[in-house]
């Protein structure tokens, strides 16, 4: 098989990828895509566990760089399922024609950079070599299963599945003795819909997770309309904030209002539901006593909500409320008042190991008929590393990396020229509401794509000492917020092994501020190659 050429690779077909292949093609690029699974979607495709859907309302999580598509669209729910969200996907690449330049069920194992060409040679999986002026890694954050590592687990003689990896067809739990491993935001999805079709399940708890009410419904379509009637002021609204969300951010402090005022802030919140409860106080995130306050309300209602309280007890969070993503739930608290449901706090008894029949922890044996691993994902770097890329005189990216990543605005990394990443560490990605950040980030790698052949150039480098103050910006904000108080995914402490740095950047309205200035200043800490 010989080399092929084009003018971008592009890595990953979910949202992110599926947006820098339009780009591309206006810039009069000739762009593809590689992609692992057998359809576009990326997390949308991957993760069909029951209670799949998403955590930011369904009329910000969408694209918004069609006027016609953002009018046309109308979501059901307030939250859409997955289905729906697929579906939306698929529409768009059918609409926008995307498909005809994505080759999918293959895998981008290497690409290197070449120095004489200053081209990137992409190799993947299924033999193929492509030559590349410009790669894009969209290959997502929340991308790379986390199987974890317990003595045994490929002897269980049971049905195993992971949250992230899970099969086409619906899974039947009916009459099945399930375990589900994790109180993450994808456990907390799923259980509820589990057990209410397992005979008995059995929730394995290693530490717990604040979760706020989803209060989900169909969409009003009178909300619906005042939100399409400006929508184009609604996004740039939302682009000011910190979270790129419509959170209704309230600019007091906890620590400054009665406590009165605070209960009734924190109440209204719980009523409204959802993640804009992390938007309650302006020093939620940055006083530990104010996250305190929260954290002693959300405790307080799990009490109220769970029957048994040792139950209630174990299932509430002493950390740093927000801290790690806060999970947003349909009945996950009342489905621990059903008898066939127990919990398993591994606080006290950790997993020992899996054997053909179950878990066995350090006090007990759980036979079970069902695994379900909702163990999260290696976030952020686990995609990118798992591909042997290799910059300037050859150095990988796993070297590069190696003490945690380093990047230039998260788009970018010093050595590794014309090759981005979308909501890569040190981008806010992760911390927003993704879609409008990966169009943002999308759009910027675009523009950026622009100037390099407007200017006759064959490529751009991040500068290391850009990239190095760039990395220090993004850990000095993250101190100043109570995010690195916990053992989160944010700071890789779910990955035994993993580097601890604080990967994404706190804020998307100056980031997105500090992104124009940096090309307002002719691409300032970028060095371009002739
Ligand atoms: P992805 O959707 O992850 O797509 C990356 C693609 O790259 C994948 O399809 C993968 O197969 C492919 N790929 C990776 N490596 C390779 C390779 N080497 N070769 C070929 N292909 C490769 N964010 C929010 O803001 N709001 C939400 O409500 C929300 N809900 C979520 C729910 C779940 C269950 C999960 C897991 C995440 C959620 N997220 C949410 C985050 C979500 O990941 C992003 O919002 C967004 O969908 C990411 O899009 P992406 O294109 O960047 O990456
Ligand atoms: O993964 P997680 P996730 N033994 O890492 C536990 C997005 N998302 O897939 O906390 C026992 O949050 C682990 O325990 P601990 C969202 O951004 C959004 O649920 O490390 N337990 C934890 O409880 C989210 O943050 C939605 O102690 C083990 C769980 O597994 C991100 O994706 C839905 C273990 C993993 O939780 C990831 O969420 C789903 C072990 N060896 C996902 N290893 C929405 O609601 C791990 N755990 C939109």
């Amino acid at each position: 098989m010989g080399t092929t050429q084009q003018d971008a690779i592009i890595v990953g077909a979910g949202f992110a990828g599926l947006y820098m292949l339009h780009r591309m093609r206006g810039l009069g690029l000739q762009a593809r895509i590689i992609e692992a699974g057998s359809g576009v979607g990326g997390t949308w495709f991957w993760n069909r566990y029951p209670g799949a859907r998403c955590d930011i309302e369904s009329m910000e999580y969408s694209y918004q760089f069609s006027e016609e598509l953002q009018q046309e669209w109308e979501w059901s729910e307030r939250y859409a399922t997955q289905p729906e969200i697929l579906k939306y996907i698929n529409t768009v690449a059918d609409r926008f024609d995307l498909r005809r330049d994505i080759q999918f069920e293959t895998r981008v194992n290497a690409a290197h950079f070449d120095e004489q060409s200053q081209r990137w040679l992409v190799s993947t999986d299924d033999g193929q070599q492509i030559s590349a002026q410009y790669v894009v890694m969209a290959t997502g954050c929340l991308s790379s299963a986390n199987m974890p590592e317990i003595d045994g687990i490929d002897t269980f003689a049971g049905e195993a599945y992971h949250t992230g990896q899970w099969p086409h067809e619906p899974v039947d739990f009916s009459g099945k003795r399930v375990a589900v491993i994790g109180t993450g935001s994808s456990a907390i999805q799923s259980i509820p819909l589990i057990a209410a079709q397992a005979q008995a399940l059995t929730v394995f708890q290693r530490s717990p997770n604040f979760s706020i009410p989803a209060h989900n419904q169909p969409l009003d379509p009178v909300y619906v309309k005042s939100i399409k009637d400006r929508y184009a002021e609604f996004r740039a609204e939302n682009k000011l904030t910190a979270f790129n969300a419509n959170f209704g951010y309230n600019e007091a402090n906890a620590l400054e209002v009665s406590e009165a005022e605070r209960n009734a802030e924190f109440e209204s919140r719980w009523a409204r539901g959802g993640l804009p409860f992390m938007a309650a106080f302006a020093d939620l995130l940055f006083d530990p006593k104010a996250n305190e306050y929260a954290g002693d309300f959300v405790r307080g209602k799990i009490q109220d909500m769970v029957k048994d309280p040792e139950l209630a007890q174990k299932l509430s969070p002493s950390s740093v409320v927000g801290c790690k993503r806060l999970c947003v739930d349909t009945n996950y608290y009342d489905t621990y008042n059903q008898e066939h449901v127990s919990l398993v706090d591994l606080r006290e008894s950790p997993i020992t190991s899996i054997n053909a029949s179950g878990i066995a922890t350090a006090d007990a044996q759980y036979d079970v008929d069902c695994i379900v691993y909702a163990t999260g994902f290696d976030a952020m770097t686990g995609a990118v590393m798992k591909i042997d890329i290799r910059g300037r005189e050859g150095q990988t990216l796993q070297s590069a990396w190696a003490e945690g990543p380093k990047t230039y605005l998260g788009l970018a990394v010093a050595g590794f020229p014309n090759l981005f990443t979308v909501t890569g560490p040190g981008s806010p990605s992760v911390l927003t509401n993704m879609l409008p950040s990966i169009e943002h980030h999308v759009n910027w790698i675009a523009d950026c794509i622009k100037y390099v052949n407007e200017q006759g150039a064959v490529s751009i480098d991040a500068q290391p000492d850009a990239q190095e103050a760039w990395v220090a910006h993004v850990n000095e904000v993250g101190n100043t917020s109570l995010y690195p108080n916990c053992n989160s995914w944010y700071l890789g402490a779910n990955v035994p092994g993993k580097p601890r740095v604080f990967m994404p950047y706190l804020g998307f309205a100056p980031y997105a501020e500090r992104c124009q200035e940096i090309v307002d200043n002719g691409y300032e800490g970028f060095a371009l190659s002739a």
